[in-house]
């Protein structure tokens, strides 16, 4: 491909457990590969990485970490995958991320460890690949609380939930060079779907894509 082709776009979806990010992604990235554009899926934590796989232990309750440890694990499993990434934008591959920094960021900081908070947290994720446009899928932690599968996981309680909602408004809020759209994840997966591929439709028309993506900051 030559380097005059527009490169891919870098799409976030972010969102509480259980808020729907994963089934939207796919119906995304499915939509996206049916009308003739490049699509993938690209999830974090990546789980089958060696970072990943210690996550996964962490997560799944039969390993313990530091939490300042878990949180740079959950930044190296990015970091890792970046060239990768970039790669893949660069061959006109859009990719859509089921979670990514601000994740990283917010659920450590959910944690109420006095020396954790958003600003140390947000550190190691300065210089990663900025997203073209983050998608917020919001929804209640009642509401989420609600849904099938809640509550398997390390972080999966009402309290930890409804923290890390917060925290994201007040991360986007300390972050106002990102492109935010926030959705309303408590409509039907339809309603939500349509929104999201109106939103990604507006903005691949108007968009202007740096080469490499900008970096976060
Ligand atoms: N999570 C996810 C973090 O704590 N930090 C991160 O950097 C990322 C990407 O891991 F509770 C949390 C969010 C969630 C858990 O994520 C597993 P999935 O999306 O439920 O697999
Ligand atoms: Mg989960």
């Amino acid at each position: 491909m030559s380097s005059a082709s527009p490169r891919g776009a870098l799409v976030v979806v972010e969102g509480l457990d259980r808020s729907g990010k994963s089934s939207q992604c796919q119906i995304l990235v499915d939509h996206l590969n049916q009308s003739g554009s490049k699509a993938q899926y690209v999830k974090f934590p990546d789980r089958s990485t060696p970072t990943g796989k210690m996550i996964n232990s962490y997560l799944t309750g039969s390993a313990q970490q530091d939490d300042h440890s878990i949180h740079l694990l959950f930044s190296a499993n990015r970091w890792e995958a970046i060239q990768s990434i970039l790669q893949m934008l660069e061959f006109g591959m859009n990719i859509i991320i089921d979670r990514y920094s601000f994740s990283g960021a917010v659920y450590s900081a959910a944690k109420d460890n006095p020396n954790l908070g958003l600003d140390w947290a947000w550190a190691c994720e300065v210089g990663l690949p900025k997203p073209d446009l983050v998608l917020f899928l919001d929804l209640s932690s009642e509401e989420a609380a609600r849904r099938g599968g809640y509550g398997e996981e390390r972080y999966e309680t009402q309290q930890m939930q409804s923290r890390v909602r917060a925290l994201f408004q007040d991360l986007f809020k300390r972050l106002p060079n990102v492109n935010l759209k926030q959705i309303n994840a408590g409509c039907s997966i339809d309603d939500v779907a349509t929104e999201i591929r109106t939103t990604f439709g507006r903005f691949v028309e108007q968009a202007k894509l740096e080469r490499p993506p900008e970096k976060l900051q």
